[in-house]
């Protein structure tokens, strides 16, 4: 399911590319499940539980305006669906082989004229350690590009496996880090696309601002074996069995 030549790029660059993986009956499906969400996003209160908000300019969430859903898989059990589909399991197994979990499931409509999802992070450094057995997945759901936000990467930057020091974004979600522009790469994908890498590869997203959204959906895939303190295996959260050996 993986050519040699693949892991070997995984290994040196972070990352990998499955243009259109996703596509035809499926991608119109899974997309159906989040115009639904979107629409939920739209009368959800703010502090509900899973669902956050984009920022206004007063520093508040603004209603509607959907930014996440953390923890989607527990919002739209049919998530994991598209998380098991074996064309991306089994090329996860290549890589970390076949007692795997997934865990963090998210949800980024990254609606129009103004949506954010992430600046530069390591994903490790949320998690707390700097092992190369977790692997990021993220699938776009609509054609990216800078416009409408799409994915940013350091290649090679996972090989040192150091945790960059992040700082808390100002007037927005979560932490962010510092990544040169020459050493940045934009990864614009066709709808469908599914983008595997380390969660030490240092990557971000430009903001859409554009007038098209950009639904995608972001998660980490982990042997069973790897402890995490925020992600215990069988505890009922957001960490599920995907293989079983
Ligand atoms: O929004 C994206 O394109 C990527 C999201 C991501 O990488 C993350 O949640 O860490």
């Amino acid at each position: 399911m993986l050519t040699k030549a693949e892991v070997g790029q995984f290994e040196d660059e972070g990352f990998l590319i499955f243009p259109g993986l996703i596509h035809g009956e499926k991608l119109e499906r899974y997309t159906s499940l989040f115009l639904d969400l979107v629409a939920r996003g739209r009368i959800v209160e703010l502090g509900t539980p899973h669902w956050s908000f984009e920022f206004g300019e007063g520093g508040e969430q603004t209603p509607g305006f959907l930014h996440k859903i953390q923890g989607v898989a527990a919002v739209e059990p049919k998530i994991l669906d598209i998380a098991r589909e074996p064309e991306i399991v089994e090329r996860v197994a290549v890589l970390l082989g076949r007692d795997l979990d997934v865990f963090g499931t998210k949800f980024f409509p990254k609606l129009p004229d103004g949506g954010t999802s992430v600046r530069w992070h390591q994903d490790n450094y949320y998690f707390g350690t700097n092992t190369d057995r977790i692997l990021s997945c993220a699938i776009y759901y609509e054609d990216t590009d800078a416009g409408n936000g799409c994915l940013r990467v350091a290649p090679g930057s996972h090989r040192s496996q150091d945790i960059a020091e992040h700082r808390r974004i100002d007037g927005g979600f979560g932490m962010e880090t510092d990544v040169a522009d020459e050493d940045a790469v934009d990864v614009c994908v066709p709808a469908g696309t599914v983008v595997f890498f380390s969660a030490n590869l240092l990557h971000g997203t430009h903001d859409n601002t554009s007038d098209r959204s950009r639904f995608s959906t972001a998660w980490h895939y982990l042997p069973g074996d790897v402890a995490l303190d925020r992600f215990p295996r069988d505890s009922g959260g957001d960490r599920h069995p995907m293989l079983r050996p």
